[in-house]
């Protein structure tokens, strides 16, 4: 039964990279399957949050949801602490993934940095909470950025290494479906989750550096485009993107090794809604100078009436809590099922 599951940090400053990687598609996908949409507050803390801002940027990361256009009603949003299955399965997955997949992870190296003995242990195993955010609700899909790429690929190997490990169980108990696993068959349990990592926008970069995404953490704020951002503030910022000087390529073959262009194009056709190679259509042989100012007021359209939304709705912090507490239940529903059965599979005796 496909479902979609997806999740983002109150880590502060969201940006228009988790905006057209993520949020945006949230919003397309919710017309066609059953979503829950969550904000992953246990993640957030595997780095140092203040406690206040922690909470306030959890109301900030929902009235996102809420702004961008997300059915709370229809669909399943809340943050993730208040459903304790996460924590729970995440425990049962830290027990199936082996060290040696989890040291493959390129982003607890970049978050770690240079002192890895100084990197919480929360860090290290944050791909086994994220598969259990998934897992919880078997979910089949999960939109996000091509950064979560390679957790994703973890989240499959724990599902199968979970399904393979307990065959013989899951079918004695008649809770698991053939599943093809190479040569074998085997029981399954868990979905091999698929990604969704689709559009002209899956890895927005640096308007500083076109060598780097766009990040939450960037201590430059030119860097990014954050949603609550004013007009006057992303035209500023579009205008001191760093550009080469030559004008725009005809064809997208012209954008290769021009980071910084194939960047501003594609963030152009994500919010366009077109492709890159139909913003070239249009803007071909026109200089920075014309093409940016374009793009300023594009994204001005765009996610300027986000921000003014995103504003009314935090002025209720009331009603926010309200949504994460109702949609908190309905995800428990769901997930103390999951945790239920996994229990059964693995032995832990219940009641
Ligand atoms: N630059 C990006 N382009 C496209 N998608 C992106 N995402 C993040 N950055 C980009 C996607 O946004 C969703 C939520 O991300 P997150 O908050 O869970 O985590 P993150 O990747 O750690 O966000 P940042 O902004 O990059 O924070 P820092 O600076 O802490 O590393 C995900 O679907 C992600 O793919």
């Amino acid at each position: 039964e496909p479902r979609v599951f997806s999740g983002v940090q109150p880590t502060g400053n969201l940006h228009l990279g988790n905006y057209l990687g993520a949020i945006r598609r949230f919003v397309e996908l919710q017309d066609k399957l059953p979503c829950l949409f969550c904000v992953v507050d246990l993640h957030a803390i595997t780095v140092w949050q203040e406690p206040a801002d922690l909470e306030r940027q959890t109301r900030e990361i929902a009235a996102a949801f809420l702004a961008s256009g997300i059915d709370a009603e229809k669909h399943i949003v809340f943050n993730q602490s208040r459903v304790p299955e996460h924590a729970e399965l995440a425990w049962v997955f830290n027990c199936v993934a082996r060290m040696g997949w989890l040291n493959r992870m390129t982003q607890f190296k970049d978050k770690a940095g240079k002192d890895r003995e100084a990197a919480s242990a929360g860090l290290f195993v944050y791909p086994s909470l994220m598969a259990a955010d998934i897992l919880a609700y078997r979910a089949t899909h999960v939109p996000v950025g091509e950064d979560q790429k390679q957790h994703l690929e973890l989240t499959r190997d724990i599902a199968a290494k979970f399904n393979n490990d307990y065959s013989a169980r899951i079918a004695e108990l008649g809770l698991g479906v053939p599943m093809r696993m190479g040569e074998e068959s085997v029981n399954g349990y868990f979905p091999l989750t698929e990604p969704l990592i689709e559009g002209p926008a899956t890895r927005v970069m640096s308007l500083k550096d076109g060598a780097k995404k766009m990040s939450k953490s960037d201590p430059s704020d030119l860097s990014r485009i954050n949603l609550t951002d004013d007009a006057e503030t992303i035209a500023r910022k579009i205008r001191k993107a760093k550009t080469d000087s030559d004008a725009l390529p005809s064809e997208v073959a012209g954008l290769a090794g021009r980071a910084e262009a194939d960047n501003l194009v594609g963030i152009y056709a994500a919010l366009a809604g077109g492709t890159r190679q139909k913003v070239l259509d249009e803007f071909g042989g026109a200089p920075f100078s014309t093409f940016k100012p374009a793009l300023a007021d594009l994204a001005v359209e765009k996610i300027g009436p986000i921000a003014g939304e995103m504003r009314r709705i935090l002025a209720d912090p009331a009603g926010i809590d309200a949504t994460l507490r109702k949609g908190g239940e309905r995800a428990r529903e769901i997930a103390s099922r999951t945790l239920g059965e996994v229990k059964s599979i693995v032995g832990l005796l219940a009641n």
